[in-house]
């Protein structure tokens, strides 16, 4: 049973087959999106290429990029390929303001998803003994349903417990021995202290093997967090739902990047700014393109997640090219005094620290200034004011050190700040400039 989610026949193929094998997709899907898709056809035409330009897969770069405000042209459904009685789940992925991306998929696409994701779990180890308590939202979201989905076709049983009321969260390791949990990591942290809180011995008194954690970007530091937290394997899980949700990238045992299944997946990584195509070992963004894609294909979708290729051969023997865990979204990044600076550099300093607890702020404000609110354990509370002092000295030396900046750093005690049952708000800007 677990055997067919692990598909040599395309997970070890030869990066020349592999390559052969993508190309034969991407002639057909450039086909169908051409001939069937208005809005593709004219974008095509205004560029200059026809599909009978693509020679070789890298004639993909001829072809323009699909944007975010692709999606809104004839919105809703001006981007399907199928008729609609062929398209049986819609999702959507929220931005901050106005309307939501709408994502199309048909029983093919849910069934391919589902497998990636099956094959995504056999990867990391697991087998359909196991039990996933499924900690992410159901509904528009993709994390969910499509988690689901993949893990039920592994035949693992799944505990669709959705997000927040982490008491129960712990209950339900507890009664049904969870084995596996799959949430944002900063809810993963947060759930890591609520089980440290109450003496819950993990190993003993819940005996979870790993968490599958995605849905925002985190850092090594925050991994070997909660994996010593929680007695877990990490594994990273990315995706987003104008690719099908979860199960686009995701690591082996080697955990050092993400492999993308490039048989559902052209991968690029260009030059933001110019959209040239970059080195592997370069950080750009990652561009993608589906290759078995039915409902609604997307040609060169910019993610605006920031990463690199790491090119090279994996313990794991697969041959799937691999990314860098996301740095953050081009959208994240503030700038202060003139630096640059993503949420996910103060995480690392911050996961690094003894003392440091689970959760932290980034306030932007007045002209410039940045205040970091970052919770400590408890037992900082304890009226010896040196040692506070002393741990705040040494936190905003290592972030003035890390980002060049010098932050305002406020001490808090544990459950201070707003807690994140899914994904986590990091950064408030209030800033008058
Ligand atoms: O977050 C899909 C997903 C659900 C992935 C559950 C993994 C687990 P969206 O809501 O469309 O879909 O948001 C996609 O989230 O472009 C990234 O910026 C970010 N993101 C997702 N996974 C990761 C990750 C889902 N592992 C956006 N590391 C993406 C860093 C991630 N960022």
């Amino acid at each position: 049973m677990v055997k067919r989610y692990f598909r040599p026949e395309i997970e070890l193929l030869s990066r020349d087959a592999l390559k052969e094998l993508q190309f034969k997709r991407l002639k057909k899907i450039i086909n169908k999106v051409y001939n069937l898709v208005p809005h593709y056809r004219e974008k095509f035409k205004r560029a200059g290429v026809k599909p009978s330009n693509l020679k070789s897969l890298e004639d993909i770069r001829l072809f323009p990029f699909t944007t975010r405000e692709d999606l809104f042209v004839d919105y809703p459904f001006g981007l399907l390929a199928e008729p609609l009685e062929k398209v049986v789940r819609l999702h959507t992925s929220s931005g901050t303001t106005g309307k939501p991306k709408a994502l199309f998929f048909s029983k093919e696409d849910i069934k391919a998803q589902a497998e990636l994701i099956a094959r995504s779990l056999v990867m990391s180890g697991a087998t359909a003994s196991d039990i996933l308590q499924n900690s992410m939202t159901y509904g528009l979201f993709t994390g969910a349903l499509v988690m689901h989905y993949g893990a039920e076709l592994l035949g693992m049983l799944v505990i669709p417990a959705g997000p927040g009321n982490t008491e129960r969260q712990i209950e339900l390791m507890q009664t049904f021995g969870t084995t596996c949990i799959h949430m944002t990591p900063s809810y993963a942290l947060y759930v890591a202290t609520i089980i440290q809180e109450r003496g819950i011995r993990p190993g003993i008194d819940i005996k979870l093997k790993r968490a599958y954690l995605g849905a925002e970007p985190y850092s090594e530091e925050t991994r070997r967090k909660i994996e010593t937290m929680l007695k877990v394997e990490v594994y990273n899980c990315y995706g987003l739902s104008e690719m099908g949700g979860p199960g686009v990238g995701f690591e082996c045992p080697a955990k050092d990047g993400l492999h993308i299944w490039e048989d559902a997946f052209l991968v690029e990584v260009v030059n933001p700014n110019t959209g040239e195509p970059l080195n592997p070992g370069e950080v750009g963004e990652l561009v993608l393109t589906t290759l078995n894609r039915t409902a609604m294909p997307l040609i060169r979708y910019r993610t605006k997640d920031l990463t690199t290729l790491l090119e090279g051969p994996c313990h794991c023997g697969r041959t799937h090219i691999k990314i860098a865990r996301i740095l953050g979204r081009a959208d994240d990044m503030f700038i202060v005094r003139g630096v640059n600076i993503f949420p996910q550099q103060i995480e690392g300093v911050l996961m690094s620290i003894k003392g440091v607890a689970q959760n932290y702020q980034i306030i932007l404000e007045g002209y410039d200034e940045m205040t970091i609110k970052v919770e400590i354990d408890r037992e900082f509370f304890d009226g010896r004011i040196e040692r506070i002092l002393k741990l705040r000295e040494e936190i905003t030396e290592r972030l003035r050190q890390a980002l060049q900046v010098r932050p305002k750093v406020e001490l808090v005690e544990p459950g201070t700040l707003p807690i994140s049952e899914g994904k986590a708000k990091r950064v408030i800007d209030k800033r008058v400039l």
